[in-house]
């Protein structure tokens, strides 16, 4: 079944220019990217994405990270999408994943992993409507 999900193309990636490569193995995968922008988060717009984060040890540099440079979000769709996204993401710490995802070839640390996929079909939605409210299903 076509599903869709979210990316974000973080700001360590948008200010080493690497937006248009991340964006090629995307198109390569086959996804149809349905919307696209890219935007400055401030931190109440990042306060509110992660959210779920809040009190964690890693939040601060989080917060700080995401709100440091631009990010690109999309909206990304294709057969299997939420899965078959995260795994060619990669692991959220960038040494631990394989060798050919995004995240080990455009990443440098856990904060600054270059890319963010969502985890599941309802974070997807939750995402999506933070950072697409008019989008329509
Ligand atoms: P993922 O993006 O892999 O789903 P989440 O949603 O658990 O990971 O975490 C959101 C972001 O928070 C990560 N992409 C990463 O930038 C940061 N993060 C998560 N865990 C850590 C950690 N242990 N230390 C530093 N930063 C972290």
């Amino acid at each position: 079944m076509k599903e869709i999900t979210l990316l974000l193309i973080k700001p360590d990636s948008t200010a080493k220019n690497h937006t248009g490569a991340i964006l090629k193995i995307i198109e390569e995968h086959g996804y149809i990217i349905k919307e696209m922008i890219m935007f400055h988060m401030d931190r109440e717009f990042a306060e509110r994405f992660y959210a779920v984060h809040k009190g964690k040890i890693f939040y601060e540099k989080l917060i700080e990270f995401m709100t440091s440079g631009k990010t690109v979000a999309a909206i990304l769709q294709k057969e299997n999408a939420v899965e078959h996204l995260r795994k060619i993401v990669g692991k959220t710490d960038y040494h631990e994943t394989k060798p050919e995802t995004i995240r080990r070839i455009y990443g440098e640390t856990v904060t600054r992993n270059a890319v963010h996929a969502s985890d599941s079909h309802e974070h997807a939605k939750e995402e999506i409507s933070i950072i697409f409210p008019e989008y329509k299903y």
